[in-house]
């Protein structure tokens, strides 16, 4: 298969029950994303970032991978195909993907800010247990908050200048770096595709609307 970079976002696990962030019933319609989803407002309050994200993660391993991350997971395996995610859900693992590109970093997964140390998040994380490794107890989700800089990103950009195609998923497009692949992969030649419920008006080659577990098989097929 020719190179093939596909970026997915939110959009593909609202079927599966996981709420967005900009749609009209989304995460940040109820939550203040400054208080929640920066290191300022978790400097703030670890206590209410703690218990947002303790929430997510009990709504995560509620959820079932839904047809579109089955479609994705069958595409991760063939030879040339590179899936990023802005999502921090693990129903892309779930659904068999592999080699998952998680931009925005994993709900599963917890960091210690003052060591580096990463390790597996319990169930229930809290501002009071220590970090294994070095004993603060500077322990947060390991997930990337407005202001810090996403994973992965320099493979992600020479995938990118690599792709014949980029295909994004379920994404407003809204929030960069991610936001501004499109453009990336169009000045390497790449075709762009988007497929989402509503197009986003980013500069896509092609767009195809509907939901995702309708979309995204039928692409891959
Ligand atoms: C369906 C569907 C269905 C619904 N089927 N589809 C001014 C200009 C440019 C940049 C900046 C700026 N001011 C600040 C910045 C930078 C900032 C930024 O972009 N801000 C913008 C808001 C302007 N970005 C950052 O700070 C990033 N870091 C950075 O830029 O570092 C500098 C740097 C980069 C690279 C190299 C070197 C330096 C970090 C951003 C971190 C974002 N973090 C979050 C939280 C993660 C943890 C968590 O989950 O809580 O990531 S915010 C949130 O938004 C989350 C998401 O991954 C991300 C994107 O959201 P997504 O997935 O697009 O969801 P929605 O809700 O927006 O859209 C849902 C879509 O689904 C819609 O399109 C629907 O149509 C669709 N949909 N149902 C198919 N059934």
């Amino acid at each position: 298969m020719n190179p093939v970079v596909i970026l997915s976002g939110a959009g593909l696990s609202a079927e599966s029950g996981l709420g967005t962030f900009r749609d009209v019933d989304g995460l940040w319609t109820r939550f203040d994303l400054a208080e929640v989803a920066t290191p300022e407002g978790f400097a703030r309050d670890p206590a209410l970032v703690h218990d947002f994200y303790n929430a997510r993660r009990a709504n995560m391993a509620q959820a079932r991978p839904n047809a579109a991350h089955v479609a994705l997971a069958r595409l991760s395996k063939m030879p040339g195909v590179t899936l990023v995610t802005q999502n921090v859900d693990n129903l892309l693992e779930r659904a068999g993907a592999q080699g998952v590109v998680h931009m925005h970093g994993q709900l599963s997964r917890a960091l210690c800010h003052s060591c580096g140390a990463r390790w597996d998040a319990p169930a229930v994380m809290d501002s009071e247990a220590p970090c294994p490794a070095c004993r603060t107890t500077a322990i947060r989700p390991d997930v990337v908050w407005f202001g810090e800089i996403p994973y992965h990103m320099d493979r992600i950009e020479k995938a990118l200048a690599q792709a014949d195609l980029f295909v994004s998923i379920g994404t407003s497009g809204t929030v960069y770096p991610a936001a501004g692949f499109v453009d990336l992969a169009r000045r390497g030649g790449a075709r762009t595709l988007e497929l989402n419920l509503v197009a986003s008006g980013g500069a896509f080659d092609a767009v195809r609307e509907g939901p995702a577990t309708k979309v995204v098989p039928d692409w891959v097929a």
